[in-house]
């Protein structure tokens, strides 16, 4: 299956040829409604009739893929495209390397293939089902506007596994699209599949913790699928990066913009008092971090992993980067060493490198977090200020994986559970942080305009100037 060119003017925008393959393409116009009903129960409280300033794909082709226009989120034109290829795939992981990339599911990977792909499918709506009421309390028109483009871009990356499960998994495929309508966020009777996608997230704090960490885990995951033998998978997640770097910036400058207005708070107040003055402070800024971070570290599964290893021999994920960065995509030889606890301390464990597969990726997506955190001390430093955001240990405050069933400080150091429910408050966001965040966001939407406890982006989107109506409501 090639690619053929972009139709934008069907029912489901697309480039993989769905005018010439009526089955998948009756079924996805099926689902199609169900779709737009879950968007209008789950999705974005409020804003239906507004107009927002959106960011549309409609090309893969690097240079101009994308659109920006008015849109009512309701129209949004969610479409299906993979990025094309200019010769025949060949795969780079696992067992098979060498070979022709997969064009169809073998039947021997089926189960396995469709479990990831019904994964990742998963997370794109619980975001938004997470995201579904902070309209309501944004910062600004601007930071509004970007809430809505993320919350779109989730449903197109819903569109993008839903195509793979109707096309390439039959009957299974098409009942997996439905379930991926019934679960909810939160719900305990019917959850969404991973922890971190089950967490509230309503206030802006969060939201701005949940596109700096969650989003970011996204981007690993992605990559690691974009090494994938079933290349209409890679495909599909490397067009899914795409849209998806934008999420980054919106959590990364984000954190900048509340740290940077701490900071400014914390010195125009004559205490140091950055809560008296409205802001945020820093210590429940940094509460916060560790709750998202490690919640976010769980995503990546268990640090010694058969199905991680499974997965990596049979070519269904590769490393980060793994065709660019590695010479030996078999990664049969090799350990990895990592601290595991016995009795009551902590010692190195050498394991085989193919079950450490989560765990490196793991460690690529803590580098890329360490890097964000280094530049907002940057911005505590031009703003005088002493005090510094850290990441917690890995081992911090785990629900998955190997420290799971163990206390830790945020350092990393083993404690007693009591000792950890002792010092909770101080290193997660309490009752307390939750109510005084849930006082101070209040919506803010004169353009141009923004709420006290952030600072203004450095400039507007899309060329446009910070003060542009981003949203008319
Ligand atoms: N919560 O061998 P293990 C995104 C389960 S985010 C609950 O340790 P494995 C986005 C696991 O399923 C990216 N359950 O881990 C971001 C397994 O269950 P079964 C999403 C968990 O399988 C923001 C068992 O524990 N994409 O796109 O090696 C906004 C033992 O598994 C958790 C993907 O995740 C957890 N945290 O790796 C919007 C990619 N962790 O089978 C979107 C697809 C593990 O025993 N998923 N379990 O019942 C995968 O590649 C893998 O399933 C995982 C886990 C990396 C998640
Ligand atoms: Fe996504
Ligand atoms: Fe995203």
């Amino acid at each position: 299956m090639q690619t053929s060119a972009v139709d934008l003017n069907c029912r489901i925008p697309n480039n993989v040829g769905l005018a010439d393959d009526p089955k998948v393409r009756r079924a996805l116009e099926r689902w199609q409604p169900r779709y737009l009903e879950w968007w209008r129960d789950m999705g974005p409280s409020d804003f239906a009739t507004s107009d927002i300033y959106l960011r549309t794909a409609i090309s893969v082709e690097s240079g101009g893929w994308a659109n920006y226009d008015y849109v009512r989120m309701p129209d949004y034109r969610w479409g299906i495209f993979l990025t094309p290829r200019q010769r025949e795939a060949i795969i780079h992981v696992g067992d098979d390397t060498g070979r022709t990339a997969w064009s169809e599911v073998p039947g021997e990977h089926r189960n396995a293939l469709r479990r990831l792909v019904v994964t990742q499918a998963d997370t794109e709506p619980a975001s938004v089902e997470q995201q579904r009421l902070l309209g309501r309390t944004a910062p600004s028109l601007y930071d509004l506007r970007n809430l809505f483009q993320v919350n779109v871009e989730e449903g197109r990356h819903l569109w993008a596994m839903v195509y793979l499960l109707h096309k390439f998994f039959g009957k299974d495929g098409r009942e997996e699209g439905e379930m991926l309508l019934e679960r909810r966020s939160g719900d305990p009777d019917k959850p969404r599949i991973l922890g971190a996608f089950n967490q509230p997230c309503d206030n802006w704090l969060s939201f701005f913790c949940f596109t700096m960490f969650v989003d970011r885990d996204g981007k690993y995951q992605l990559a690691a699928l974009r090494e994938s033998a079933f290349d209409p998978l890679a495909r599909s997640c490397e067009f899914m990066l795409t849209e998806e770097a934008f999420h980054l910036f919106v959590g990364e400058t984000g954190m900048a913009r509340i740290i940077r207005r701490s900071a400014q708070l914390a010195r125009q107040d004559a205490n140091g008092d950055v809560r008296a003055q409205g802001g945020i402070d820093l210590a429940l800024i940094q509460r916060a971090v560790n709750y998202w971070f490690s919640y976010c570290l769980d995503l990546f599964g268990g640090e010694i992993s058969s199905n991680a290893a499974e997965a990596f021999a049979a070519g269904l994920k590769g490393r980060f980067k793994e065709s660019q960065r590695y010479r030996d995509h078999r990664a049969l030889e090799g350990v990895y060493t990592l601290p595991v606890v016995e009795g009551d301390r902590l010692v190195d464990r050498e394991i085989p490198l193919r079950n450490a597969m989560n765990e490196l990726l793991r460690d690529e997506y803590i580098r890329d977090c360490a890097r964000a955190v280094n530049k907002w001390n940057r911005v505590l430093a031009e703003e005088g200020s002493s005090v510094r955001v850290t990441l917690p240990s890995r081992r911090f405050h785990r629900h998955h994986g190997i420290y799971a069933r163990h206390c830790f400080t945020p350092d990393g150091e083993l404690i007693a559970p009591e000792r950890f429910e002792a010092s909770r408050d101080r290193w997660l966001p309490s009752q307390a942080d939750q109510d005084y965040l849930a006082a101070i966001m209040q919506p803010v939407h004169e353009p141009g305009k923004f709420a006290n406890w952030i600072a203004p982006p450095h400039r507007g989107l899309a060329g446009k100037p910070i003060e542009f109506e981003y949203v008319r409501p």
